[in-house]
């Protein structure tokens, strides 16, 4: 999110932090995976790492920013389950690109929403790479004004479908959604009304077991509440509703299980400890909410993104911070939304959490960054207690 720029150009007078490993802290006693990898990554420039996503061959997938105020790369790298790097590859055009998003299919064919600096303003930056990392193509959209993509799906089909906010002459901000064919060009295009321009708050998720072909879900804010809209893959929009949990809500990430069900995770205002905290709400395929978790702390919490495992127990990871600085997050609930452990990873400097992805195993990765001389990507991989893989819900954000 360009929140986390915001971060690096704010503390990047912390470079000489010292830095170590290893204080992950378990504060519920059962059931926590443990830590078989910790994977960074630095150019010897900030790197900053958002989306994250894995295929069927338990690769994983991750998309961020890498440069300085100089010049900015759109940044994609590829691990195998081991840890091992695949390949590592930067988008530059010599000017300003950055990565928020990815997802895979199941040819190993990998896809990013980002934002590309046009010279005058920004626009929709999308990318597919095939499975060794040659660029298939790169696609870029402008409405005229400040334009970004921070959400990305793919359905069976090969189709894209991207989420992000666009300036559009004579309606002004709207988050915008995009369907896009395997080629990467415009099939359809729907806006939204944002409302207040100040915050990022953008997720998307892609129902593929339907009959139609896919049912694409995108969330983020209207008002002070929180925004689903369900649109059919041809572009239809079903239904568009806000949910509200007394205060200011944000939903930042988003997954659908088998029974067309969506999971949102974000933060609203907790204003009785006067801090951002982190919620998770379940909804239905007709948009009425089945329950909401709010997971209330002293601190500050995000949650940022959302997976699910083939029990129906549901993972969130985000950031928390600790009193001092901020940590990675990852909760685990079960089907209820009942909050089973809480895992935060601390390096012993400003550490954020962004994207979470499950592999075919449910071994779960979450991916940020942590400060050491200057940002470097970080990536965990937890170990899941084996279980069952008969059905593996739909994940494709
Ligand atoms: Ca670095
Ligand atoms: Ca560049
Ligand atoms: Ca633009
Ligand atoms: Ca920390």
């Amino acid at each position: 999110m360009r929140e986390a720029l915001a971060a690096i150009k704010k503390t990047a007078a912390y470079s000489h932090l010292l830095f170590c490993f290893g204080l992950a802290t378990l504060i519920f006693s059962a059931e926590e995976p443990p830590l078989v990898w910790q994977k960074l990554y630095d150019s010897g420039f900030h790197d900053v790492a958002i989306g994250l996503d894995s295929d069927n061959s338990g690769n994983v997938y991750l998309t961020g920013q890498t440069g300085n105020d100089f010049n900015w790369d759109c940044l994609v790298i590829k691990y195998d389950y081991l840890g091992q790097t695949k390949w590592v590859k930067k988008y530059d055009t010599g000017r300003n690109e950055l990565g928020y998003a990815v997802v895979a299919d199941n040819q190993e064919h990998v896809y990013i929403a980002g934002q590309i600096f046009n010279g005058a303003n920004w626009d929709f930056l999308i990318l597919k790479y095939n499975s060794s990392g040659d660029l298939i193509w790169a696609k870029t959209y402008d409405w005229g004004g400040t334009d970004g993509a921070y959400a990305i799906g793919v359905d069976n089909a090969d189709n894209v479908y991207v989420f992000g906010q666009a300036v559009i002459p004579g309606l002004g901000l709207n988050y915008l959604t995009l369907g896009l064919d395997s080629q990467g060009n415009k099939r359809w295009q729907s806006i939204y009304p944002k409302g207040n321009p100040a915050f990022d708050s953008y997720g998307l998720a892609i129902d593929g077991q339907v009959d139609h072909g896919a049912d694409v879900y995108v969330c983020g804010y209207s008002g002070t509440d929180i925004l689903v809209i369900k649109y059919e893959a041809s572009g239809t929009k079903q239904w568009a509703k806000t949910y509200d949990l007394g205060s200011l809500e944000f939903a930042q990430g988003m997954t659908i299980d088998s029974e067309h069900n969506f999971y949102l995770t974000g933060m609203f205002y907790n204003s009785a400890a006067a801090k951002w905290n982190a919620f998770l709400m379940k909804g239905d395929g007709n948009g009425i909410a089945t329950w909401i978790t709010k997971v209330d702390s002293h601190h500050n919490e995000t949650g940022f993104d959302v997976a699910l495992d083939s029990k129906g127990a549901i993972y969130v990871s985000g950031t928390a911070n600790n009193g001092v600085d901020d940590d990675m997050l990852l909760i685990k609930f079960d089907p209820q939304g009942k909050s089973l452990w809480r895992i935060t990873y601390d390096t012993g400097s400003q550490n954020r959490g962004f994207g979470l992805t499950l592999d075919p195993l449910f071994n779960v990765f979450v991916t940020g960054y942590c400060l050491r001389r200057d940002y470097d990507c970080l990536t965990l991989l937890y170990k899941q207690i084996p279980i069952s893989i008969e059905k593996r819900p739909v994940d494709r954000r």
